[in-house]
């Protein structure tokens, strides 16, 4: 699966690992342009996650995770412990549809699909099929910061959404060192930043959603072991839980998820 074209990717992932070797190369000169830091991670715990899941969304709410996944034929949204990786919930979504981010809005969940061009709303509780909403372009991720929706489309571009009329509220461009960096995939508020992961890289970028400028990076290299890495895709999946100021990692077909703490963060 593949969703854009390959120099795009090279763009990308050139651009984060250029990001990578400047930061070592890091000096006192402060410039303006100069691109955001990247800091580390340390795993906290680790916990099981369904192989099979192609995780698209993910976010956490009332004591439990709640994840969207993708492919055509094989998308849904789900309700799973924790602790045991275990679906307590799961709801099939027409197999026309290839499901990506989900965020809870009130007592709905809000999904955005691939290339459907349709946001499809459920009741939280029966994830029942409500309604839906035209967009134009790709859906990728999706977040809320409790008073809109927050979306990505694979361009650089974040769409700050009014969650009742789905309007475009305002349109914010992300950049790193003043370069526009796309493909955010997973989105992810985070205590007043947005967390994207960066499709096919291992770097989330931590972004003010004010002026869509990247404040850091956190590196997830090595959250799988090589053998645990084979017949995975790539890493994708941020939630949190504000109660328990946990943050949690995983990625499409992985076996696990983790809780991670970022290292040498301000
Ligand atoms: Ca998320």
């Amino acid at each position: 699966m593949s969703k854009t074209a390959y120099p795009e990717r090279v763009r990308v992932l050139t651009a984060f690992l250029l990001a990578s070797a400047l930061t070592l190369a890091q000096t006192k000169v402060v410039n303006k342009s100069a691109p955001a830091p990247i800091f580390k991670h340390r795993v906290v715990k680790a916990y099981p996650h369904d192989r099979t899941a192609f995780t698209q969304g993910l976010f956490f709410m009332d004591g439990q995770l709640w994840e969207g996944t993708g492919l055509e034929g094989r998308s849904s949204i789900r309700r799973v412990e924790l602790v045991t990786g275990k679906v307590l919930q799961n709801h099939a979504i027409d197999t026309k549809y290839f499901g990506e981010g989900l965020a809870p809005f009130g007592d709905q969940l809000f999904e955005l699909t691939w290339k459907n061009g349709l946001m499809l709303v459920y009741d939280k509780t029966t994830m029942a099929l409500q309604k839906a909403f035209r967009y134009n372009g790709e859906g990728w991720g999706l977040t809320t910061d409790g008073k809109q929706l927050i979306m990505s489309d694979g361009t650089s571009a974040l769409r700050f959404l009014d969650p009742v009329t789905m309007n475009i509220d305002h349109t914010v461009r992300v950049t790193d060192g003043g370069i526009e960096l796309s493909q955010l995939n997973e989105l992810e508020y985070i205590k007043g930043e947005i967390w994207a992961n960066v499709w096919q890289t291992e770097g989330i970028a931590r972004i003010d959603p004010k002026t869509g400028k990247v404040n850091s990076w956190v590196s997830l290299k090595g959250l799988l072991s090589p053998l645990e890495r084979q017949g995975t895709d790539v890493l994708n999946g941020i939630a949190y839980d504000a109660k328990g100021d946990r943050i949690f990692v995983t990625g499409k077909l992985w076996p696990k998820l983790f809780e991670i703490k970022v290292v040498g963060s301000k």
